[in-house]
């Protein structure tokens, strides 16, 4: 039996479907909604995977951010002050004009860093925010 179809109407900033479409044009999309749902299938994947692991683990965090946006630093800063328990390091790296990224190094239990992870996804001006985990205890 054929699966229903939903269709649905989203607003984004005009340089992220741009780069979007770039990507899926090089990646060889015939169409925009069969890309929106595979990311959408590879985003419900990646929260999942998340959801599962539990215990104590090694990672980093990769925080992506705009370092004009206001107060980014101090929201980041204080943040990291909320969680100094879990964090091991932080890198800084300026990756161009614009853009920062934060490699933060965590070791402790997976329930502290998804709330590190939540929190930081939260703050206006982040980009992008990745979980890798390196070693699982
Ligand atoms: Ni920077």
């Amino acid at each position: 039996m054929e699966e229903g179809v939903s269709r649905i109407g989203v607003s984004l900033p005009k340089n992220l479907l741009d780069e979007f479409d770039s990507i899926i044009k090089n990646r060889g999309y015939s169409s925009r909604s069969e890309a929106i749902r595979d990311a959408i299938r590879s985003y419900i994947a990646e929260y999942k995977w998340l959801e599962r692991e539990k215990g104590e683990i090694i990672g980093v965090v990769n925080v992506m951010y705009d370092h004009h946006f206001k107060g980014i630093s101090d929201s980041l800063t204080s943040l990291q002050h909320d969680f100094y328990d879990i964090i091991t390091t932080t890198l800084h790296i300026h990756l161009n004009k614009d853009t920062c990224l934060e490699m933060v190094l965590v070791k402790g239990d997976m329930d502290k860093i998804k709330r590190l992870v939540d929190r930081v996804s939260a703050i206006r001006g982040v980009t992008n925010v990745k979980l890798i985990t390196a070693f699982r205890e």
